[in-house]
């Protein structure tokens, strides 16, 4: 069980001898070197544990807050098959959030101390689920870009050395193909259909695009942690690389769809074997994971509500389980 690494917190004992502290670095290193997965209870620096809870708990947040955007539109998808599949794909986005809250408690922390991380607003999720889904075509966009874009952020993760997050990552990708699959399915749709829905596609790609771009985090020269955690290989790729990948993927999706990004300075470099793209809006990124974006406030409001909606059902669950508790002690006395 994952949660077994809580009683010792994967820790070895402070090594007795001047000297052994590093040896173990050394030894821990070389294994990342070869490829190895590093375990739970295996013994690693304070800092990888540190930078393994901060990554996954962000990236379990993710999942959960960004149910919210697409959640919205449950009630008011166009078709009853539109419908089953938008519920289907919400509760992924819950499941996911569960795999990695599990991976992150192997660190040490429990889900409790996550969440109140999460509630509290001391935590950071992605910026992107802090933008609002005007429309219907706002979930096939969130299924194409951001989910498009959390793949290729996540495929490299199912290497990175810490073996329950690239575990979790191999599911959650397989999961998160289809949800691409789901929202471009209704993009193509919506491209093919009046002139209006044509317009609304469009719209769409207008207001995610940027922010889809932003979800692969600041550029590598201000990347506070890519440095370490490539030589940690929780990293396999930097932040840019994996956005110039996201745009030269998206961009011949879009031209399939008949829609335009929204970039003048959107160019095929024929000598670097890239599309070149404009500037970032790197202001507005810093502004959105300060917690001053469109959606912050009621995206934290809501989790918050839910918590507190819902602690009839854990009070009723734990008195069941003690009742059964007691139950179970009695009959074996
Ligand atoms: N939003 O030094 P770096 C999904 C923060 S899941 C907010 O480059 P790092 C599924 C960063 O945390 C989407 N904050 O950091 C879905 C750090 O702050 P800190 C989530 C951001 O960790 C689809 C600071 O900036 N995916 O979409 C963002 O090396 C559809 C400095 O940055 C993951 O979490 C951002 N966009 O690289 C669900 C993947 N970017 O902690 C529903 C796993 C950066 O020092 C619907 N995470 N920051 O206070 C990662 O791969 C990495 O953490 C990065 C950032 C690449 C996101």
């Amino acid at each position: 069980m994952y949660t077994q690494a809580l009683d010792t917190h994967g820790k070895e004992p402070v090594p007795p001898v001047a000297g052994e502290a590093d040896s173990h670095a050394a030894r821990f290193q070389a294994r990342i070197d070869e490829e190895e997965k590093i375990e739970p209870k295996d013994w690693m620096p304070e800092a990888y544990r540190q930078t393994l809870i901060r990554q996954i708990s962000q990236h379990a947040h993710s999942e959960i807050v960004g149910m919210l955007p697409e959640g919205n539109w449950i009630t008011r998808a166009p078709t009853l098959k539109r419908k089953a599949v938008l519920i289907a794909k919400v509760q992924d986005e819950g499941g996911h959030g569960m795999y990695l809250y599990s991976a992150a408690e192997t660190l040490g922390i429990s889900r409790a101390e996550m969440l109140e991380q999460l509630l509290s607003g001391a935590a950071k999720y992605s910026s992107i689920f802090n933008y609002p889904t005007l429309t219907w075509a706002d979930i096939g966009a969130i299924g194409w870009l951001v989910d498009g874009a959390a793949i290729m952020n996540q495929i490299p993760l199912c290497r990175c050395s810490f073996g329950p997050y690239s575990r979790a990552m191999i599911r959650i990708c397989k999961e998160e193909s289809f949800h691409q699959r789901q929202g471009f399915d209704i993009m193509i749709k919506l491209c093919q259909g009046r002139a209006e829905q044509k317009a609304m596609a469009q719209d769409a790609l207008n207001r995610w695009w940027w922010p889809s771009l932003m979800m692969f985090g600041p550029p590598d020269a201000d990347s506070v942690h890519s440095a370490q955690s490539a030589l940690w290989k929780i990293k396999i790729l930097s932040n840019d690389e994996l956005r110039q990948r996201f745009v030269d993927q998206t961009v011949p999706q879009a031209d399939y769809l008949g829609i335009k990004m929204p970039d003048p300075l959107l160019k095929w470099n024929e000598q670097r074997g890239h599309y070149d793209f404009g500037p970032i809006d790197w202001e507005e990124f810093h502004n959105v994971i300060k917690g001053n974006g469109p959606c912050n406030r009621d995206r934290l409001r809501t989790r918050v509500q839910a918590r507190e909606d819902g602690a009839w059902v854990r009070e009723a669950a734990l008195a069941y389980a003690e009742k059964r508790a007691a139950k179970a002690m009695k009959e074996a006395a």
